[in-house]
């Protein structure tokens, strides 16, 4: 009878195992899976990291709504200044983790999806292109959209290894979800399995209801491992983490607001004044572009209200770090690493105990949305409350 018993237990015991595996090897096999919904396929041929990071999230999200999978484009690194001085295409999963989206939603790498679903799915001489009539205009027989034209999206296509056939336009819709009933109409994933787009099919910046997104962008082991190993070998907590986006091309950027008629909403700036035009704080040239005495009275607030230990600088350009180190007469450690890999910044920034930003930047937006999600505190250069109100800026 005992025996009997545990042969019973025994076999549920295997019953139960061989069901696991079986769902576990079909989850495997189901990644590969060719999905009758349909994909999504886009170029983040827009600006570099940050600006492709705000369209990534919107893209993810657009690919949501339409109930395609996400095929999850490398990122587009521009080496302008290192040979071999053409763009460089690092896959999604090197940097995060490409699991972690799928918690939001079905995703396939882009390499993935060429390599193992588009040689039977979507052969040579199926493979349309889906843009705006508008972008279309500018092709010679103005029907052609513009997928490989120029740099980065010639090279782009080219990495992924696809020449496209035939173009598809569209008109009077948009990405956003007013228009999700129109899109599934226009192109049910039966005849048109496959949108390839020449850009992502999201707004810059990333829209306010979006910007939770960043909690799927979870940080790969690797970038993780070296990130730690470099807080804890160079930095003592609790630490101040700034980001100085002060370089030639911000300089000049910057310069637009002079003007006075910019308005408001400049590149990542609705991060901090506001998303809703109506009540946006106003845009400041300090916030956009801080002089020295605004990065030290910033970095001295802080570093006092956290009695940090050490200040981590971040950079396009000069560090500053001698002027900081005076500021605390050798007290305070003052690091700065100049990564090959900007991505090394973001992560070391995104772990600071408190973080002093450039609002109007994507670069530094990065590191705001990966920080909110913590719960990790952040600031702006050129708006803290307890700074001194100068009314011909504020007003
Ligand atoms: N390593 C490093 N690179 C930086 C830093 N700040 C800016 N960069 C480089 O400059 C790029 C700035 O472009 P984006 O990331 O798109 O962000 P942005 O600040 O909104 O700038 P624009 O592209 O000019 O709109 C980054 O991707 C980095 O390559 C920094 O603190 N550290
Ligand atoms: C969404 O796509 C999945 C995968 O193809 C499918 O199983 C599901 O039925 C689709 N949902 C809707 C509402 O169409």
């Amino acid at each position: 009878m005992a025996v009997r018993q545990q042969t019973n237990q025994l076999l549920i015991l295997i019953c139960f195992l061989s069901v696991l595996l079986r769902q576990t090897c079909r989850s495997f096999a189901a990644e590969l899976e060719w999905d009758e919904s349909g994909y999504v396929l886009y170029c983040p041929c827009m600006g570099r990291f940050g600006n492709q990071a705000d369209h990534f999230l919107g893209s993810l999200a657009f690919a949501k709504m339409l109930n395609r999978t996400l095929a999850v484009p490398p990122w587009i690194v521009y080496r302008h200044h290192t040979p071999p001085y053409t763009n460089v295409h690092v896959a999604y999963s090197q940097f995060f983790q490409l699991e972690a989206l799928s918690a939001y939603h079905r995703v396939v790498s882009l390499e993935d999806f060429m390599e193992k679903l588009a040689p039977r799915h979507w052969p040579p001489g199926q493979r349309n292109a889906y843009c705006f009539e508008t972008a279309a205009q500018r092709s010679p027989d103005k029907k052609s959209c513009p997928m490989k034209d120029g740099n980065p999206f010639g090279p782009f296509w080219d990495y992924v290894g696809v020449e496209f056939d035939m173009s598809v336009l569209f008109g009077g819709i948009s990405f956003s979800a007013y228009h999700q009933p129109q899109w599934m109409k226009r192109f049910p994933p039966s005849e048109h399995p496959v949108l390839a787009m020449p850009g992502a099919p999201a707004q810059f910046p990333v829209i306010e209801e979006h910007v939770g997104l960043q909690r799927y962008v979870v940080w790969s082991d690797k970038m993780a491992e070296e990130g730690e190993e470099h807080i804890a070998s160079l930095l003592t907590r609790p630490y101040v983490g700034i980001h100085l986006r002060i370089g030639v091309d911000w300089q000049n950027a910057c310069k637009l607001l002079k003007s006075g008629d910019a308005g408001p909403h400049f590149m990542a700036s609705p991060q901090c004044v506001g998303y809703n035009r109506q009540t946006a704080r106003p845009l400041t040239m300090t916030m956009c572009l801080p002089d020295l005495a605004e990065i030290r009275r910033a970095i001295r607030l802080w570093v006092k209200k956290t009695s940090a230990r050490s200040v981590y600088i971040a950079t396009d350009s000069d560090s500053h770090s001698s002027d900081v180190e005076k500021l605390f007469k050798g007290e305070v450690k003052v690091v700065t690493l100049q990564p090959d890999s900007a991505q090394m910044d973001l992560y070391i920034l995104g772990r600071a105990d408190h973080f002093i930003g450039n609002c109007v930047s994507s670069f530094s937006a990065f590191v705001k949305r990966e920080r909110d999600i913590h719960g990790l505190p952040s600031s702006f250069f050129g708006m803290d409350k307890s700074r001194k109100v100068n009314h011909k800026e504020e007003l």
